[in-house]
């Protein structure tokens, strides 16, 4: 463990710890709600025995509390942890208070909206599903809230800059800095599509909305999230696990020029969301197919490197001969529990990929898309590798701010490898019957797993079967650490301090190269600006172009419209 400390005010330390404590409140429920949608599709239960309310409302609570609030709280927290302690600059306390506040009051304006019933939109809020103004304003805090924290980091890292022209910025710091960069380009979009189109039609001022468009909008920021969700981890699987491992970084260049390639790729891709959609150009589907390609190819470099960094860091543990190093890693040492929430997502990660890479081609999405594969896929990358690093993560740091010993260790350090199996099953479940056909976001118990239905179909029943066995032991998991989470915030503080001085296990690089050329954020940001304007000025010309008149707003529950 790196001996370099970091001291945070006695107000910061609350913050933190509140920033880490609450979405781990609101993550149980929506894994909660992940249960209930593994047995709404089996036709196992009708209703949410606690919540209330069908399939459609749990699976937008799981998708809005788990992959949008949850994750965006989580980014918040370990950058302003681990910015100030790498930059060793104070936040400004002002901001991060500002910026908590409002996403927290945000969120659980979102959240209660959803709990009423009256934003059963799902997390995408397609329209014409139309959700309460409130939900759609709660979101708006959220993002707004986030953007402050951004904007509070950025004269931190100038002001370093000035101080130490010389060096280069911290790897962790490149890597927190890229993510939000990512996410304030891509919430531009919908902060368009909510404030000028959602908003006034929520509100009744406008009766109709263009449908595509607002898709469109919503997919120019729904590809970078994904990414947004994936650099954090990727920060720590660059900072943290080499060290965690007893070894060195193989390459620092490598993680600088992966982080850069994302603010480069990760916007003018969307459109491969929508290569089914009517309304955009086939050959603007084919430029943000390539790009997609392009996309994939710092996780590529990723798996390379972090391939080599343990491959040192195994045979520096004893490992030999041309495998021998994999099992000399400290898989189920408890003192590194860490260790495991990383490695276990890694390994889910690679089959997340490939999925990925099957979608990315347009022949193969035509019989994949809008399937069960999709969920599938998604399991394996953000309920995979992003969920797992973002558990471990949100241990170690509520461990750090709050001095307190991680609690339970044998099983915190078992969750990744149970949450691994149960994620690997449910995930084979939906990609089987994906490619039987079998449809994502539909309510199958009520129809397809029916046997009384004309609609029923025996031929996908044991994949669903199958999905319910990992749904549950994924579920089982997560209890587990929500455990392990809570029994380590109510220990006994191994401090008697007021403030938190925390630390991180930050990595060596083994080849430390001068990379100059990857100093500056400014060069990357034209290019994603020039990239973006060529991929999506065609498409939206389309979009606009070829659709007329709008649609009326519809809930789940009712095939007329609502006004
Ligand atoms: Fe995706 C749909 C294409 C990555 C999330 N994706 C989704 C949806 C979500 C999602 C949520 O092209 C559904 C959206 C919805 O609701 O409709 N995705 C890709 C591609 C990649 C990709 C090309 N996706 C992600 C990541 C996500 C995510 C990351 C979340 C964090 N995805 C698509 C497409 C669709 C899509 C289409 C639309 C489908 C449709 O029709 O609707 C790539 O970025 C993937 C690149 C990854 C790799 C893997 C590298 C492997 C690594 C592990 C190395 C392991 C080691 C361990 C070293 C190339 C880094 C060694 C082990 C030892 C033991 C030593």
């Amino acid at each position: 463990m790196s001996t370099e400390t970091f001291r945070f005010s006695k107000s910061l330390k609350n913050l933190n710890a509140l920033l880490i404590i609450i979405p781990m409140i609101l993550l149980f429920v929506g894994v909660y709600g992940g249960l209930m949608q593994t047995l709404f599709r089996a036709g196992i239960i009708q209703s949410d025995p606690f919540m209330g309310g069908d399939y459609y409302k749990g699976l937008t609570i799981h998708g809005v509390l788990n992959a949008v609030v949850f994750t965006t709280f989580f980014a918040v927290a370990l950058a302003n942890a681990l910015i100030p302690f790498s930059l060793k600059k104070a936040l400004n306390s002002k901001m991060a208070w500002t910026s908590g506040i409002l996403m927290l009051v945000g969120s659980v304006m979102a959240g209660f909206m959803m709990l009423i019933g009256e934003a059963t939109v799902l997390y995408t809020f397609y329209p014409p599903l139309k959700a309460h103004p409130l939900f759609y304003i709660g979101l708006t805090l959220l993002v707004i809230g986030s953007w402050v924290a951004f904007a509070s980091y950025i004269p931190m890292y100038l002001s370093w800059r000035k101080e130490n022209p010389d060096k280069k910025t911290p790897l962790a710091v490149v890597g927190m800095l890229t993510t939000f960069i990512v996410w304030f380009i891509a919430t531009l979009a919908v902060a368009v599509e909510i404030l000028f189109m959602l908003l006034p039609w929520s509100l009744g001022l406008v009766d109709e909305i263009n449908v595509m468009l607002a898709r469109t909008l919503f997919w120019m920021f729904g590809h970078p999230l994904v990414y947004f969700w994936l650099l954090p981890a990727y920060v720590m699987y660059y900072s943290f696990m080499p060290k965690l491992a007893d070894g060195k970084l193989f390459s620092d260049m490598a993680g600088r020029l992966v982080f850069m390639m994302f603010v480069v790729f990760s916007v003018p891709v969307g459109t491969h969301h929508q290569y089914m959609d009517p309304a955009i150009g086939s050959q603007w589907k084919l430029l943000h197919g390539v790009f997609t390609f392009a996309v994939a190819l710092p996780s590529l470099i990723t798996a390379f490197t972090l391939a080599a960094s343990l491959e040192y860091a195994g045979r520096k543990r004893g490992g030999k001969g041309l495998f021998g190093w994999i099992t000399k890693l400290p898989y189920f040492d408890k003192e590194k529990w860490f260790f495991s929430y990383l490695i276990a997502g890694l390994v889910i990660f690679i089959f997340g990929g490939i999925s990925g890479i099957v979608n990315a081609s347009y022949q193969m999405n035509t019989v994949v898309h809008n399937t069960a594969w999709i969920p599938g896929h998604f399991h394996l990358t953000v309920a995979g590798p992003v969920l797992l690093a973002f558990l471990g993560g949100s241990m170690y740091l509520i461990h750090q701010f709050l001095s307190k010993p991680v609690k339970m260790k044998g099983w915190t350090l078992s969750v990744p490898y149970i949450y691994t199996i149960g994620v690997f099953i449910f995930s084979w479940g939906m990609m089987r019957g994906g490619l039987l056909g079998m449809p994502r976001r539909t309510n199958t118990g009520a129809s397809y797993a029916n046997p009384d239905s004309v609609l029923y179909q025996p031929d996908w029943m044991p994949y669903i079967d199958i999905s319910v066995v990992g749904g549950v032991i994924m579920f089982i998991a997560i209890v587990i650490y929500i455990v392990a989470f809570f029994a380590t915030v109510f220990a006994k503080s191994e401090s008697t301090e007021e403030e938190a001085v925390i630390t991180f296990p930050i990595s060596e690089p083994l080849h430390d190269e001068p990379s100059t050329w990857l100093r500056n954020f400014k060069p990357f940001i034209i290019i994603t600006a020039i990239l973006i304007i060529l991929s999506y000025t065609p498409v939206i010309y389309d979009v606009v172009t070829s659709t007329y008149g709008g649609s009326l707003p519809y809930s789940p529950d009712s095939p007329v419209p609502l006004r």
